[in-house]
């Protein structure tokens, strides 16, 4: 027997070996360490092909052939194998990996809710918009000359004391109020203007009754022929939407810089109008049955000429005006009268406020 003889005989063993070793082979894993074994580096067959070349010229043709087409039916069972063991492996998996997304989710997680000075906000806007004003936004940063000059604060005006404002510098401030942007909105947009502005306000106050960072809702009605009587209803539908039904509303004279006259508004306590039975004092009013809600007034003409604008002109527009804390609206509704609670976010306070 020729060496070549042998040689031919040896590489099919060697396929014969593989192509069982091929099929034995359980998992992709397996089938990997299999391939090594036949065809990596130290594998026999592969370097049986080195031999071919001591083979006797005359020989060495049909030995490497036979080497080559035993090595390509080993890779072409290899690769078959691979393909059926990979997709048998992905069948199990997907099987194991299945989800019932009709299943409830586990743990329950409780849900969120507004924050109660969110939603007062929200009810706040509601109303104004349902009434046909117009929401704006302003900036928290504001001039001295929006925020006070603009609004007829005379120079010595109390509330411009570095002990009531927060002053960024010499003519800059953090809003005291929500007013310089109606100014703004007055240089931006013509009349007729029906605008209320919600937004954080700055003062340095703090207790029970007083935040440093407060929320305000400010509005603004500027029309021809724009009286009183507009603003005693428009505000008069408002406190009815907020605190109920048919409460009755009263106007005091007050004093605004920005505003004359001036108004404070009370709204029938809606604690105690049937009679308080509870004891002496209705807590809520503490007896006195009017809860003030807000501060307004005709816009001062010194306000409109301080736009700047023929338009705003005080012969030729009026308007009225009004502002009120968001807080203060949210502790008569909610009958929690310290607001520092309001901002501490203990879980166990805001949730009895859900
Ligand atoms: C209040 C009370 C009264 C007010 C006035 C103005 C403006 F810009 F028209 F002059 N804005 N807001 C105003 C008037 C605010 O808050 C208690």
């Amino acid at each position: 027997m020729s060496e070549a003889t042998t040689l031919l005989d040896r590489v099919q063993e060697l396929q014969d070996a593989a192509t069982a070793q091929v099929a034995a082979a359980t998992t992709t894993a397996e089938l990997e360490d299999v391939r090594v074994a036949v065809l990596g580096r130290k594998a026999e067959l592969p370097n049986l092909l080195r031999g071919v070349s001591e083979l006797p010229p005359a020989e060495r043709g049909a030995a490497g052939k036979a080497a080559n087409v035993a090595r390509g039916a080993i890779e072409k069972a290899l690769a078959e194998r691979k393909s059926s063991l990979a997709s048998a492996e992905e069948a199990v998996k997907l099987a194991a990996d299945r989800l019932d997304l009709t299943l409830p989710g586990s743990p329950q997680l409780p849900d969120g809710a507004l924050h109660i000075i969110t939603s007062t906000w929200r009810d706040v806007e509601d109303v104004f918009v349902g009434l046909g004003f117009s929401v704006l936004s302003g900036r928290e940063v504001e001039t001295t000359h929006y925020n006070f000059d603009a609004l007829n604060h005379s120079p010595t005006h109390p509330a411009r004391a570095a002990t009531d404002t927060f002053y960024v510098s010499d003519d800059v401030v953090l809003r005291t109020h929500t007013s310089p942007m109606q100014v703004r909105a007055m240089e931006q947009y013509d009349p007729p203007l029906y605008v209320v502005i919600p937004g954080r306000v700055y003062r340095r106050d703090y207790d029970a009754t007083h935040l440093p960072q407060f929320h305000q809702v400010e509005g603004l009605a500027v029309d021809v022929g724009i009286t009183l009587s507009d603003l005693k209803g428009t505000l008069m539908a408002f406190a009815r939407s907020i605190f109920g039904g048919e409460l009755d509303v009263r106007l005091r004279p007050h004093f605004f810089p920005f505003t004359e006259p001036s108004v404070e508004i009370d709204v029938a306590c809606f604690n105690c109008t049937d009679g308080w039975i509870g004891g002496d004092r209705c807590p809520v009013c503490r007896g006195e049955q009017w809860l003030e809600i807000l501060g307004a007034g005709q816009v001062d003409p010194n306000v409109l000429r301080a736009v700047g604008r023929e338009e705003y002109h005080p012969e030729r527009v009026q308007g009225f005006a009004f502002g009120m804390g968001i807080e203060r609206i949210a502790m008569l509704r909610s009958g929690i009268p310290d607001l520092r609670l309001y901002m501490e976010n203990d879980v166990r306070f805001l949730e009895q406020l859900r």
